[in-house]
């Protein structure tokens, strides 16, 4: 993409009621545009990292053995009724009444279509463990939309929904979910410690939510050191054999939200081994058994002949709050640092003096050679000043700038720079263009 064609409206300066880095940054480097309270547009950049986060959290849900649809967002009040949640929702539920005044909402989760759906089809055991997952906007009316995209009214969500015939099933369902998560956050970058959490207004006795520390997060959290560094088990892990010894590890440490903290149990922890942090609640699991399947009937038979309400479990992740954990917890004084996988280029070319023939010339061939080899690459071919373009640069957060101006020309050379570790390396410009495309020079 060349600059001059695209749409990057960066701003000098943030907003003042913008607090958080994330928030900042967000607006600062045009990604995302306020259009109501807690409601935003999505602009060029903002839009192709939230369309890269996506599909990582898609890729993990399918590794998992998950299966994508797409339920609407408007949903009718009399399938809430049926669970009893249309009056127990309260006011975070956007209520809505059609031309022949039928009630609507504006879903903000979908555990009550999910079930409709499985239970007009799915009969028996044997079509069991199944796990149903979208992509989709929600809308909560949050009493404080704050912070940008980290607590919206309009939100995106990744939710998955598991039915299994009895609670080993379903331990099994929710164990797999617990893993994908794992190994889908720290794609990401992320260090997300699962911690036991309360179930709210979703029900049921386990759950567990993947929470990012972060100075600026909502929620006070509480754990044992070690969770923070544990690597993520990583894809190669056996999806349907037992995944419980991988689970025990994590959650053998103690590790609690505000809301089930238990101050004796985490007095218990060695001192120096003792975590009291803030964090970013980024996804949230939990298991349910029957308390939707029971009253909306959605029943299967077992391999005994008699029928029982499908156990379930539903997983979330807030794949448009991700963009402000990952901010939180990548940036710098200059601007975003994006980790590879979800950077929206993979590099920014900076003609330091367009409209001399050399540079231009110099740049076109990179830009032609990395958009030739599937480099995503953003060209800086404005006329606007070196340092500008630096500042620019700097703020978007691009893993990598290629650097081209006239002295280095004349020596045969253009700059490489790393934005996370300020490194910049001197070389010819085919070197440089093997390196970002990971081929040997010629
Ligand atoms: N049905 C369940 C799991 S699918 C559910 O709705 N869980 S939730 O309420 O915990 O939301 C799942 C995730 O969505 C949260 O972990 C959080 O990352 C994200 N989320 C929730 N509310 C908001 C909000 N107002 N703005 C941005 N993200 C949100």
């Amino acid at each position: 993409m060349r600059l001059s064609r695209y749409f990057l409206p960066v701003l000098k300066e943030a907003p003042s009621d913008a607090q958080i880095a994330s928030h900042q940054l967000m607006l600062r480097a045009g990604m995302i545009r306020q259009e109501a309270a807690g409601i935003y547009a999505w602009l060029p950049l903002g839009l192709r990292v939230l369309n890269k986060i996506e599909q990582i959290v898609r890729e993990e849900m399918d590794r998992a053995g998950a299966i994508e649809l797409l339920m609407p967002t408007l949903q009718l009040a009399d399938l809430w009724r049926e669970s009893g949640r249309y009056d127990a929702y309260g006011p975070e539920m956007l209520r809505i009444t059609d031309r022949h005044e039928r009630e609507l909402l504006y879903g903000p989760t979908n555990e009550e279509m999910v079930t409709e759906i499985f239970r007009a089809s799915v009969r028996s055991y044997k079509d069991l463990p199944k796990n149903l997952y979208h992509v989709q906007w929600k809308f909560r009316d949050e009493r404080r939309p704050r912070f940008g995209v980290m607590r919206g009214r309009e939100f995106l969500m990744k939710d998955a929904y598991s039915f299994d015939l009895d609670a080993e099933g379903a331990r099994k369902s929710y164990n797999r979910m617990f893993v994908a998560y794992l190994n889908l956050f720290s794609r990401m970058g992320l260090k997300a410690v699962p911690m036991r959490a309360d179930t709210g207004p979703i029900g049921g006795d386990l759950s567990h939510e993947f929470i990012v520390l972060a100075e600026t997060g909502e929620s006070a959290v509480f754990c044992h050191k070690d969770l923070v560094e544990m690597a993520a088990p990583g894809p190669d892990v056996d999806w349907y054999g037992d995944l419980q010894p991988l689970v025990n590890e994590r959650t053998a440490l103690y590790a609690a939200t505000e809301e089930m903290h238990d101050e004796a149990a985490f007095d218990a922890i060695p001192e120096g081994e003792r975590l009291s942090a803030r964090g970013i609640e980024v996804g949230h699991i939990f298991s349910f058994g029957t308390k939707y399947s029971e009253p909306m009937k959605a029943l299967v038979m077992g391999p005994d002949g008699k029928e029982t309400p499908v156990q379930m479990g539903s997983y979330g992740v807030g794949v448009s709050r991700l963009l402000g954990a990952i901010i939180e917890a990548s940036h710098d004084d200059g601007g975003i640092i994006w980790p590879e996988s979800v950077a929206p280029f993979h590099v920014g070319i900076v003609n330091m003096r367009q409209g001399d023939a050399a540079c231009d010339a110099a740049c076109d061939e990179a830009y032609k050679a990395l958009q030739a080899a599937g480099v995503d690459v953003l060209y800086d071919d404005t006329d606007a000043r070196g340092g500008a373009k630096f500042a620019t640069m700097d703020l978007i957060g691009l893993p990598w700038q290629l650097i081209v101006g006239p002295k280095g020309i004349a020596e045969g050379v253009v700059e490489l720079k790393n934005r996370k570790t300020g490194e910049r390396v001197s070389e010819p410009l085919d070197a440089v263009i093997a390196r970002l495309t990971g081929k040997a020079a010629a």
